[in-house]
């Protein structure tokens, strides 16, 4: 279970600022996206920001995420800078994989991106083999296989499991369960219960994916334990997808529906500042504003760049 809720100003304050420069990046990405500016599909992650912050607050750019097609979130919370995802999402030379990848093929190897799969669970079995080249190596960094609740399915899912814990390797799988798969309710996708079957293999933790410090401290305990040779830990994160499962509307289905008042991680943390004397509301709204002006900067940087040769070359 995770610790009580302490945390230092600092660590609180990145957390906030990660997961608004997530949310308001994907509410501009979702304005722009129907005047048909992006050269890709986006799969936004409106809702789930805590789940990236809470995380990748505590990786360092030596480990090794990596994601599937819902990028965005961890990706930025990893460190990817604005410029490079809003001029990847253009199809820009000056994007993170020059232009070529789009929004589910993010590179950032400065910042431990080394890549991400449209193939459901095609990032799980990655993650376990940066695990397994720290161990083999000898050097201390992590590999985070990153996931949805519908890459359990996936049999690549028991193997890395497996694996990761038969040779006590240093990773972190991240369950980011919005529960859906498309527009497939968990309890139609799943026959499984998640966190019952991770903890047959490793120290599992089911947690409150929208609330921010909930993650950030079962993250805290998890990491650590890895850290420190304990082998592979699950991280089981239940929260909500605002977002159809693709593009910029609205999700509508009745499962999992959202209660904007209740759900989102970003009024739970300001509140949590504010009440706590952490932060003043004006310092709130200045940090808003600040965001804003960062992707402004990072559209008018993609709008400028060029498009990549349609001959493709070696980057
Ligand atoms: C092997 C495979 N099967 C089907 C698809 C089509 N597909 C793309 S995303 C998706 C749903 C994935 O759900 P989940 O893993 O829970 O992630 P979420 O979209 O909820 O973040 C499906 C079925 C695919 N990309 N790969």
């Amino acid at each position: 279970m995770p610790r009580n809720k302490t945390i230092q100003r600092d660590a609180a304050m990145w957390l906030l600022r990660t997961m608004r420069t997530i949310r308001q990046t994907s509410e501009r990405i979702a304005a722009l996206y129907p005047t048909n500016v992006m050269e890709t599909p986006v799969h936004l992650c409106i809702g789930q920001e805590a789940v990236a912050a809470g995380v990748c607050r505590h990786l360092t750019d030596a480990d090794k995420l990596f994601l599937g097609h819902r990028t965005h979130g961890p990706a930025l919370a990893k460190g990817l800078p604005l410029r490079s995802l809003m001029a990847e999402l253009y199809g820009r030379t000056t994007g993170c994989s020059h232009g070529y990848g789009g929004s589910m093929h993010l590179l950032d190897l400065a910042h431990g991106l080394p890549g991400s799969s449209a193939i459901v669970g095609g990032s799980i079995a990655l993650g376990v083999g940066a695990g397994l080249a720290a161990k083999m190596t000898a050097q201390n960094f992590l590999g985070v296989s990153w996931f949805g609740d519908a890459a359990t399915n996936a049999g690549v899912f028991y193997e890395s499991l497996n694996f990761a814990t038969l040779q006590k390797l240093p990773v972190l799988f991240v369950c980011e369960d919005n529960g859906y798969s498309n527009v497939m309710p968990r309890a139609a996708h799943s026959a499984h219960d998640i966190q019952s079957l991770a903890a047959q293999f490793m120290p599992a933790c089911t947690v409150d994916g929208t609330d921010v410090l909930a993650v950030y401290a079962a993250a805290q305990d998890a990491v650590d334990a890895i850290r420190t040779g304990g082998g592979p830990q699950f991280l089981h994160c239940r929260t909500k997808r605002w977002m159809k499962h693709q593009g910029h509307e609205r999700c509508d289905l009745p499962e999992n529906a959202v209660d904007v008042a209740r759900d989102c991680p970003i009024h739970k943390l300001e509140a949590f500042l504010r009440d706590s004397g952490l932060a003043s509301a004006a310092e709130l709204v200045a940090l808003a504003r600040q965001i804003e002006g960062s992707i402004d900067d990072a559209i008018r940087f993609a709008e400028s760049s060029p498009f990549p040769s349609p001959h493709l070359v070696e980057v």
